[in-house]
């Protein structure tokens, strides 16, 4: 099988100090919980930011100071820059992510509207969906398709037609938000894509560990991080991103699955 590709969601965009204390919101937060979950075993980070108070920004400048800081400390690992940013952002403050310099290797590329608790909606329409794919082709950016039902899938593969995405196509399930998180759910998810693809797994909340053994068995890739969870056991935060990550390893190890280094998951993903 594949080595295991480990992506860290360190910090998204919802998630605060009071949900965790340790949610990373500064560049030397945000270079600590990288280097964390580098050191840990993670080959890919996803890379939210935020202003120095914690609320979310797509701001290009502060991309560029992240993304520059983590490199200092992790020369080789993959950033993959977030292009959903907060609810509510426009098109253009979301895809300020992307012009960076050195352009992004990789970025998400979210594939339809969703609820996303409460009374927010975090929208993605048709035009957005290939604009966002357009430009990334344009820039020579792979995209991680982010899917969060099975109906995204669908659209993504209209996208696809349209000649907007490049094949192999790279996927990662967010189950637990939109839809469930069962084991039935991912094993519908993965057997709706098209053979030769990729794919990574996130499990929200409590569902998290749970995927993550999936689909380490299932030859699947595996996102954690304080994105998409914050603790590491039933009621106990978790300290780092690197404690999350160092679990998914130690999930790995016993389940006969190596881990890929950056080198390797470049290979895997075709960057
Ligand atoms: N924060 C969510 C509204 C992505 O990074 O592309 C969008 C999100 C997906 O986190
Ligand atoms: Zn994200």
């Amino acid at each position: 099988m594949e080595k295991l590709i480990i992506t860290a969601a360190i910090s998204g965009a919802e998630v605060t100090k009071e949900h965790n204390p340790a949610v990373p919101y500064t560049i030397s937060e945000v270079v600590r919980e990288a280097k964390s979950a580098v050191e840990a075993g993670a080959s890919v980070i996803h890379l939210h930011v935020r202003k120095d108070d914690g609320t979310p920004t797509q701001s290009r400048d502060r991309f560029q100071e992240a993304i520059d800081a983590i490199r200092k400390e992790c020369p080789d690992v993959i950033i993959q820059p977030s292009t959903g940013g907060a609810v509510g952002m426009s098109d253009l403050e979301r895809l300020q992510s992307t012009e960076v310099s050195p352009t992004p290797e990789f970025a998400t590329l979210d594939c339809g509207t969703l609820n996303f608790g409460g009374d927010e909606i975090f929208i993605n329409t048709d035009n957005t969906i290939m604009n966002f794919a357009k430009i990334m082709k344009e820039r020579g950016i792979k995209p991680e398709l982010e899917v969060f039902d099975k109906g995204m899938i669908d659209i993504a593969l209209k996208v696809k037609k349209k000649g907007l995405l490049v094949e192999p196509l790279h996927f990662d399930f967010v189950l637990g938000v939109q839809m469930t998180a069962t084991l039935r759910d991912l094993v519908f998810m993965v057997g709706s894509i098209p053979a030769g693809s990729t794919w990574t797994a996130a499990g929200i909340g409590r569902s998290a560990f749970e995927i993550a053994a999936a689909t380490i068995i299932m030859g699947g890739h595996v996102r954690v991080g304080f994105e998409d969870n914050l603790y590491i056991e039933k009621g106990v935060l978790a300290k780092s991103n690197g404690e999350l990550v160092a679990k998914v390893v130690k999930l790995a190890n016993i389940l006969g699955r190596e881990i890929a280094t950056p080198a390797e998951a470049r290979k895997i993903l075709g960057l």
